[in-house]
């Protein structure tokens, strides 16, 4: 027993990166920039975890009050935004940073870059500056009920928009303009990911070339390779969505989802529902066992609730890169170029066939 542990390393994310770095050139770059993300995501895994007994909370107006042992209790996503930001400033290639804990893209400078902890001797090369978009912890009014959550990325090359910040607040509404036009459309990552906190720690990624799956081995506390080269099943069997919602959703998606619960939809089969309300974990097993997840627009909230910039682009991003498709209801969410951080955006994602067959539904109603 003992030998065979000791012969079982596998491919963990660290070597997985380094030969990345080594066959793309022109990618090195995001090595340190991925290894300062699965970092973050190893420490957002132990707070997670750890919550309960630590007095962190996720319940949505938590932070700020006091838990039973009167110790003040710290909302788990304004601490795991802490976490993310510093890991990536670290990495000494970020310019912005856009989180859905900021109201604001966030500009970083030289100071920011090279931070304090820093030990003076290390002087990183100038290079490409990149823009990360993330949602830290997201579902995070779910970790008091023991549900699963996750974090989201994505990353795009800052290319020739670089903003010069001066320091201090307000930002001018120059600069602020600046720093709105980095944002991009998820045709422009260059990669993108999740990180889920659940049964086990799942670090999801793609660089553009196929989605690799990761599982955090507490032995050893490194990501291994456990999923290569995830791909969609073309159709699958389970619908995952809010019901509550369905009579203020559209007539397309009424339409369809009585279609696939009654197995009168294109396969004939009758479909399951799942649905946890937490986006990385519906993703997740979307990505796994294929079907349909969806946060559609409705009557009341036309966009739906999923931000576009650090949740559907990101997923879009994954989904396709495994041979799904990810759709507003008409059109394909990659193209949509964000007119601010925080904007929301109806999402259908999942096996090609499943999203194509809802998206005839909208295309005949519209
Ligand atoms: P959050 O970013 O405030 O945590 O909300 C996002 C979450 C997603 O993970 C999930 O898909 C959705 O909200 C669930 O919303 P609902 O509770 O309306 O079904
Ligand atoms: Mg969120």
């Amino acid at each position: 027993k003992f030998s065979e542990e000791c012969s079982y390393t596998g491919i963990t994310l660290t070597r997985y990166m380094i030969e990345f770095a080594r066959a793309n050139p022109e990618l090195a770059e995001l090595e340190s920039i991925l290894a300062s993300i699965q970092t973050a995501c190893k420490t957002i895994s132990t707070l997670v975890r750890r919550s309960s007994m630590t007095g962190l909370v996720g319940l949505q107006g938590g932070g700020g009050s006091v838990n039973v042992q009167g110790e003040e209790q710290k909302k788990l996503d304004v601490i795991t935004n802490d976490v993310l930001k510093n890991a990536l400033k670290f990495s000494g290639k970020m310019a912005t940073l856009a989180s859905e804990e900021e109201d604001a893209p966030v500009a970083l400078d030289e100071d920011d870059n090279y931070d304090a902890y820093r030990p003076k001797d290390i002087v990183i090369e100038e290079g490409n500056k990149y823009i990360a978009v993330f949602d830290p912890l997201d579902g995070s009014s779910n970790v008091d009920a023991g549900i699963p959550t996750g974090t989201i990325f994505g990353i795009f090359d800052e290319g020739d928009q670089t903003c010069v910040v001066d320091e201090g607040l307000p930002l001018t509404a120059a600069e602020q303009e600046c720093l709105a036009s980095t944002l991009r459309p998820g045709n422009a990552l260059i990669a993108s990911g999740y990180c889920l906190y659940s049964s086990a720690t799942h670090f999801v990624f793609t660089l553009g070339a196929g989605v690799q799956g990761f599982t955090l081995d507490e032995s050893n506390g490194e990501f291994v390779l456990t999923h290569p080269d995830i791909m969609l099943p073309p159709r699958g069997k389970i619908y995952s969505l809010n019901e509550g919602n369905r009579w203020a959703w559209d007539n397309a998606l009424r339409d369809y989802v009585t279609a696939i619960q009654k197995g009168e939809g294109e396969s004939g089969v009758a479909y399951t529902s799942r649905y946890i309300g937490s986006m990385v974990g519906d993703v997740h097993r979307t990505l796994l066992y294929g079907g349909i997840f969806a946060y559609a627009g409705d009557k009341k909230n036309v966009n739906g609730k999923l931000r576009l910039l650090y949740e559907a682009a990101p997923m879009s991003f994954l989904v396709e890169q495994a041979g799904g498709k990810a759709v507003t209801g008409l059109h394909r969410i990659m193209d949509i170029v964000p007119s601010g951080v925080h904007q929301r955006v109806p999402v259908i994602m999942g096996s090609p066939d499943d999203v194509a067959e809802c998206q005839k539904y909208y295309t005949a109603e519209s």
